[in-house]
């Protein structure tokens, strides 16, 4: 049995969770009034998933609900971070669906009596196609539709849910959406997806205003516990050859762009100087209007952090090696790197998921550490997702023995721990994810599930990971774990 190094004892009241988002697996794509999201219409586009995948079924988490809450039961989680689909609420953003509100109703109950801490997300992609038909996140008025839709949600689960996130991850649904044209809706157009970066900004500042309105009016004197929040996913950059100005400047291109375009609007209230330089022609600035970042930069409860790999940048062409990550899909591609399209991405020869990124635990420690130091007015952090996707095989024995995965999680959360020991506030840790599910572009075939599921009966089945995962959560709170918030 692999023995886990000496670690600190965790902070108390350390929340340990798993994760998912809910065009990943709910399924049920059409039922009970929900209309498209854009993942629904992309997926149907000829070359636009690997092997041709539609999330319509997914993992039919909507009918699963109760069983797989029991399954989280059963791994101990203390929290579940889940999200709310926008287009089963509000399909055609015009009406609210109160069908489709009632399952998060009632997934928030069970979650409740399991003692489970219901973690919502209201934004992980899944954009009413109603919606984008109208511009999408390039039309500015989707900000304060997004606004809208949180106050529904809140109206119906603020009784009984503490922990809001608006946005996960803006970067992916904003540049690798509309510049990358490999995420939904699928548009490869650099302009339209810096005003999707901002739009997304402005809605997450409304919506943070909205909701807090909202909790000091439902809760007597206006006293709430809700803690609010936004999920970004960060990269470390780290250039190549440090000592090369050329892969020096490359690596700051990519922080500003993956990094800093996020961070810095929402702590700073204001948009990086270098950044503003590197996209100088590209249109960001056509689109911030004045006083939106004043908006933007509401107080934060907390920062959630998204964190799989790191990324070896340099300012030079290929042939130093490549990252080599094959394209998921047949559609027409361009780069995600707006501004920065030169920018190449070295092997630095590290060991890699099937996802064809590296592991490097130490990463997640540096990136941790180091947005304490870089922001004083940092909020407390929250790994929101960490986890890794490999090709696991169901052994004779009717067990998925997923030794990579369970070293590569045991190795991150032994990094929060260090990271913890360094000065970094963090609180929480949850892995990605429970289920195998719906991998975006990749579509069925990237597993990142704790829990295997098996796609043609629906079972689940708890992989070592899975296992190890829940010894990790029972042997840290034996020793330290108080309940407390
Ligand atoms: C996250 N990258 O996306 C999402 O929040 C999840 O929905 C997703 O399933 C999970 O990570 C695994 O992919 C990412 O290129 C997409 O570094 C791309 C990257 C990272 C995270």
């Amino acid at each position: 049995m692999f023995q886990q190094p000496e670690l600190s004892p965790w902070p108390s009241g350390f929340i340990w969770g798993s994760a998912t988002a809910a065009a990943q697996i709910e399924g049920a794509a059409h039922e009970d009034g929900k209309e498209d999201s854009i993942w629904d219409h992309f997926a149907r586009l000829p070359g636009a998933i690997a092997s041709g995948d539609l999330p319509e079924q997914a993992v039919d988490h909507y009918h699963r609900m109760p069983e797989d809450v029991q399954l989280m039961k059963r791994l101990g989680l203390g929290s579940y971070r889940f999200s709310t689909s926008w287009a089963r609420v509000k399909p055609g953003d015009r009406f609210v669906n109160h069908a489709g509100l009632d399952f998060y109703s009632r997934l928030v109950d069970e979650l409740l009596e399991a003692d489970i801490l219901p973690w919502l997300t209201l934004y992980h992609w899944d954009l009413p196609q109603a919606l984008e038909d109208q511009g999408g996140w390039t039309n500015r008025d989707t900000a304060y539709r997004f606004a809208d839709y949180a106050e529904t949600v809140y109206g119906r689960l603020g009784d009984r849910v503490t922990h809001w996130t608006t946005f996960n991850e803006p970067l992916c649904s904003s540049l690798i959406g509309y510049a990358a044209g490999e995420h939904a809706p699928g548009r490869t157009e650099p302009r339209a997806a810096l005003a999707a970066t901002h739009h997304q900004h402005l809605a997450h500042g409304l919506a943070v205003n909205r909701l807090r309105h909202l909790g000091a009016s439902l809760h007597a004197g206006g006293e709430t516990s809700d803690r609010i929040g936004i999920t970004l996913n960060l990269t470390n950059a780290v250039p190549i050859d440090p000592s090369d100005p050329v892969d020096l400047d490359a690596a700051r291109r990519i922080d500003a762009l993956w990094n800093r375009m996020y961070l810095e609007p929402l702590l700073l209230g204001a948009y990086p100087p270098d950044l503003l330089r590197d996209l100088q022609g590209q249109g960001l600035e056509d689109v911030i209007v004045e006083g939106d970042l004043e908006l933007i930069a509401q107080p934060l409860d907390f920062l959630g952090v998204n964190h799989y790999h790191d990324d070896a940048v340099s300012g030079h062409p290929e042939p130093r090696g490549s990252r080599g990550a094959a394209q998921p899909t047949a559609r027409p591609k361009a780069s995600p790197f707006v501004g920065s399209e030169f920018v190449t991405f070295p092997s630095r020869g590290l060991p890699r998921t099937s996802m064809d990124w590296e592991v490097n635990p130490d990463g997640l420690r540096t990136l941790l550490v180091r947005l304490g130091l870089q922001y004083p007015n940092l909020p407390p952090l929250y790994v929101t997702e960490n986890g890794a996707a490999y090709d696991d095989a169901v052994s004779p024995d009717g067990c998925i023995h997923d030794p990579e995965r369970t070293a590569y999680i045991r190795a991150h959360i032994t990094a929060v721990s260090r990271a913890i020991d360094d000065g970094a506030d963090v609180r929480g840790y949850f892995v990605w994810s429970l289920l195998d599910n719906f991998e975006w572009a990749w579509g069925y075939e990237k597993r990142f599930g704790v829990v295997r599921v098996d796609y043609t009966t629906g079972e689940r089945t708890i992989k070592d990971s899975g296992l190890a995962y829940s010894e990790i959560i029972s042997k840290s709170s034996a020793s330290v774990y108080t309940g407390e918030d």
